[in-house]
């Protein structure tokens, strides 16, 4: 399926809005991380948040989300609670995942987002049985699922698309194609030529691919996406290129490593996503320097706020370290 971009609206200063705030905690979450305070590891999404920023504002509010290892702006995204979020990464016990989680181990019911996991793919499987459970309710809402292009990678990836194209389940497949599996790049872990979304095409769903830098064209795929899924037509799988600018996982700059080229890097940051479409909101009157200086105080206050939170939250009870948990029946 070539990109069909419609001429619905968009709501560009929530987008630019969306991804300053996403890159502003993130950013202020590399800046303390040193300090010792968040003691998971932490995946962040700097440089990738064009597609949270979309999707989670072409997603309707009662729709489901899953997400795996670097899931805060997926989850924020979605409607999910920045301190909430600050404060599962502090491990407190007013995180969103009782402080239980961690990082990668996002929960929050009231935002629709049912769960991370730090298993590569591992939520592929629980979205698509999201998909299910609507379907089988014959309800209105979407399930989607956030994965990286290593995950297409999984077993599980082509069994769970196989099912729903067959089953024609209403789930969002949304795959932020970063080009990197930790330190391999793509050309080490798939054949030369493959391209992603045309390989899924031959699943039997609908595949597009777009430009994961450019908001606008992100939230006008999803949003045709999730129309053509809520009309019934099934799943359907979007592939965005994108680019982290942080290490896989950590706070810190990794070029020096020497898995991907410093030249490489600077060509990518060069075309940052939040500074891009900053200047061209900027230049097309949509904004201007006065109402990005508001935008601007308004989300480091919010951020601060999260911190604040984050900090004189207490930690989980020790009386609570047994609750929450499976167990079988025989109590093993
Ligand atoms: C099943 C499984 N295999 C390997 C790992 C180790 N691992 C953690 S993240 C990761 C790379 C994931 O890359 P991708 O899915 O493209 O997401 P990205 O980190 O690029 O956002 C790997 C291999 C894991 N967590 N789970």
């Amino acid at each position: 399926m070539t990109p069909t971009v419609s001429g619905q609206d968009v709501p560009r200063e929530a987008l630019l809005r969306s991804m300053k705030r996403l890159r502003r905690l993130e950013e202020a979450i590399a800046e303390r991380y040193p300090e010792g305070r968040m003691r998971c590891p932490v995946h962040l999404s700097i440089g990738q948040e064009a597609v949270s920023a979309a999707v989670g504002l072409a997603l309707h509010p009662e729709d489901l989300a899953v997400s795996g290892h670097r899931a805060h702006t997926h989850y924020l995204a979605k409607g999910g609670s920045m301190p909430r979020l600050v404060a599962e990464i502090y491990g407190k016990q007013s995180g969103c995942s009782r402080g239980k989680g961690g990082s990668m181990h996002l929960v929050d019911e009231a935002a629709g987002f049912k769960g991370s996991t730090a298993i590569v793919g591992g939520t592929i499987p629980v979205g698509t049985g999201l998909g299910l459970s609507l379907a089988t309710r014959g309800s209105p809402q979407v399930a989607c699922v956030f994965f990286g292009d290593a995950a297409v990678e999984e077993g599980v990836f082509f069994e769970s698309v196989n099912f729903a194209a067959i089953r024609r389940l209403p789930v969002l497949y949304l795959c932020e194609n970063n080009f990197y599996s930790v330190y391999s790049p793509l050309r080490v872990r798939q054949p030369e030529g493959r391209r992603i979304h045309e390989m899924v095409a031959g699943l039997g769903l609908s595949a597009a691919y777009g430009d994961g830098n450019d908001p606008e064209l992100v939230y006008q795929m999803t949003g045709d996406a999730l129309a053509s899924i809520r009309s019934g037509a099934g799943p359907v799988f979007l592939e965005f290129t994108t680019y982290r600018y942080r290490e896989h996982c950590g706070p810190n700059f990794d070029n020096d490593l020497g898995y991907r080229t410093e030249a490489e890097f600077l060509e990518r940051r060069s075309a940052d996503p939040v500074e891009t479409y900053e200047m061209r909101l900027l230049e097309s009157g949509v904004v201007t320097r006065e109402s990005l200086a508001t935008m601007d105080a308004a989300i480091a206050a919010e951020v601060a706020d999260a911190f604040a939170f984050a900090e004189a939250s207490p930690f989980p009870d020790r009386s609570e370290a047994f609750s929450d948990l499976y167990v079988g029946e025989d109590g093993a």
